[in-house]
């Protein structure tokens, strides 16, 4: 089993428990458990088959959690999970992603109608019949309804973290093989788009069969749903994410990969484009309709070519004016992943953080960053501890120290300030000042008409101390939209008061989406891209960021934190 699996059904149980009131301190070492086991770098199952090793060198597995790795490894289940599952079925989890419902209500909806699935819920609010619950009404069904409606719509889809996570196991799997020359993801996940259906991957060389077969015995294939040919689609892990596999030959991998990559809208104009210019394109290849001659077939770039077009990157294609770009030779040069010189938003033990500012420089050191700010919350979130004028003050001081000693690398003393109801800054002027780089956020009150919320962001941008509008929606992917606000208005005057914008790269954030990207850029917004770490292992999701700003056309240069310190320190005091 994959430790994302044991992970998995850890976190499963502490929500079963939840729903059945059982004590905090046991569902809290489960969670605790599964996310340290998530952010392991090496394999549970590894270190438990090893005799010189013990998984409670693990930090955040202690005993008890031991035996139960020990018995999952054994027969894929633990005696808690199976005492949970017999109490409540596996379907009640699901309820636990309708807003609007803890798991107290799951529990008694439960124990009044014997009702655990979403379509029994819809009917329960249809029938009225929830609102003769203690502590429930008809506001609430209502709310439910939505709810339900919007989990409907997303369901079927997943972060792209998780779908690259996924997608590079078998990459990986297939490269360790013999005779496999290339494996590649295609499909939404190779365009960086936000969340995926489905896994898109391909295979050639010589083995590219042998790999198929592989594929469909691999360890966490659930089920096989179709094996043909030279094609086979399985569904992997508890989650039952789709993963669509293509064995192809070498002189038509291009073809097949610019066909599987998409999106179906960015083909459909390329194959009018060729049928214009007298060729017929297909995952096959390039062909003219005079002679049915091959013109091109082996790589997407000897395509484009043909087509009198430049590579177009698949993150561009979603036609949205790439074609166009690239018959005139006018495609940005994307920013890339390694132009990536420091990480301008985390948390630490001070707030919210799970490791001190010392853990995280040092991860960061080791990623190869020159600099950081630690961004911690401020004192509205008093759930997370967050920093008074006080703290903020001191921790600058602390800051300068650090850098002064220096511990190889460059340390921004930052603050993640709220931003209030009214638009204020939740910490006052004089402490801000102290700081060299303030992320303005909105964390409550997102509920408001979005009259009320531009004003408020327009006061915000009032704060002379403001560097960056932080996640600036608020969405968070498959759960909630991003709140309404006039966006236009607040990037003009962001980019009047040189406000940059932050593309937060929190996998379920990725917050701003390309549209909203290439609008802000347009009004002459500059960005940062940011992990919001909350933990050392959270540093790696900058490339999802990275993804989001190539959708959205982005270059090196729109981008604050591929500049060298010095070259970020002028352009922050302009
Ligand atoms: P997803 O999985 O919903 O996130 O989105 P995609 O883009 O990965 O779509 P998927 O998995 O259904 O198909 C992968 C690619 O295959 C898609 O981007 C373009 C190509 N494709 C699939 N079906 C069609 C089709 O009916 N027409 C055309 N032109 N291309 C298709
Ligand atoms: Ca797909
Ligand atoms: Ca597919
Ligand atoms: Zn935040």
């Amino acid at each position: 089993m994959e430790n994302r699996e044991i992970a998995q059904l850890l976190s499963e149980t502490a929500d079963l428990m939840e729903i059945a009131g059982e004590d905090g301190f046991r569902i809290r070492s489960y969670r605790n458990g599964a996310s340290a086991i998530e952010g392991l770098p090496e394999r549970i199952e590894d270190i438990l088959k090893n005799p010189a090793r013990k998984v409670t060198e693990i930090a955040g597995i202690g005993k008890g959690l031991a035996s139960v790795l020990k018995e999952i490894s054994e027969r894929g289940s633990f005696e808690r999970r199976d005492q949970m599952l017999e109490r409540y079925p596996p379907t009640a989890l699901e309820l636990l992603k309708i807003q609007g419902l803890g798991p107290k209500s799951i529990a008694l909806i439960w124990e009044h109608f014997r009702v655990s699935t979403i379509d029994g819920l819809e009917r329960l609010c249809r029938e009225q019949k929830l609102q003769t619950l203690p502590r429930m009404g008809g506001k609430l069904e209502e709310k439910v309804l939505r709810s339900i409606a919007q989990y409907r719509q997303r369901s079927g889809r997943f972060l792209l973290s998780f779908a690259t996570q996924i997608a590079n196991e078998f990459i990986g799997f297939f490269r360790a093989m013999d005779g496999i020359d290339q494996a590649t993801q295609a499909g939404s996940g190779r365009r960086g788009k936000e969340t995926v259906g489905d896994v898109d991957l391909l295979v050639t060389g010589p083995n590219a069969d042998a790999a198929l077969e592989a594929f469909v015995k691999h360890p966490s294939v659930h089920e096989v749903l179709v094996k043909g040919e030279n094609k086979a689609s399985v569904k992997v892990g508890l989650e039952g994410i789709q993963v669509d596999l293509r064995a192809l030959p070498k002189h038509n991998y291009g073809a097949a990969l610019q066909y599987f990559t998409g999106s179906k809208e960015h083909s459909i104009v390329l194959r009018s484009r060729a049928l214009k210019m007298g060729m017929t394109l297909n995952e096959y290849g390039l062909f003219r309709l005079d002679n049915n001659e091959l013109v091109a077939s082996e790589t997407e770039e000897s395509i484009y070519a043909a087509l009198g077009l430049d590579w177009i990157p698949p993150e561009l294609r979603e036609n949205q004016g790439e074609i166009e770009a690239a018959a005139e030779h006018r495609l940005p040069k994307l920013i890339e992943a390694s132009q990536i010189r420091g990480d301008l938003h985390m948390h630490t033990t001070e707030t919210d953080g799970r490791a001190s500012l010392e853990e995280m420089a040092e991860s960061a050191r080791a990623l190869g960053y020159e600099y950081i700010a630690i961004t911690d919350h401020s004192k509205a979130l008093a759930m997370a501890n967050g920093l008074d004028e006080q703290r903020a003050v001191d921790f600058a001081k602390r800051v300068r120290d650090i850098n002064k000693r220096g511990i190889g690398i460059h340390i921004l003393s930052g603050l993640e300030c709220d931003i209030k109801r009214d638009g204020t800054m939740d910490l006052a002027n004089d402490a801000l000042a102290e700081l060299d780089f303030v992320v303005a956020s909105v964390h409550s009150h997102m509920n408001l008409e979005a009259a009320e919320m531009t004003d408020r962001l327009l006061a915000a941008l009032e704060c002379p101390h403001v560097r960056v509008f932080g996640h600036p929606t608020g969405r968070i992917l498959m759960h909630r939209e991003g709140f309404p606000f006039d966006f236009e208005r607040v990037a003009r005057e962001a980019a009047r008061r040189k406000v940059c914008m932050e593309i937060n790269a929190s996998p379920e954030r990725l917050d701003l989406s390309a549209p909203f990207i290439r609008l802000a850029k347009s009004h002459g917004i500059r960005f940062v891209i940011s992990t919001d770490a909350h933990h050392p292992k959270h540093l790696h999701n900058m490339p999802y960021g990275v993804a989001m700003a190539r959708r959205g056309w982005l270059t090196a240069d729109d981008v604050l934190n591929t500049y060298s310190l010095a070259k970020l320190q002028k352009t922050l005091s302009n």
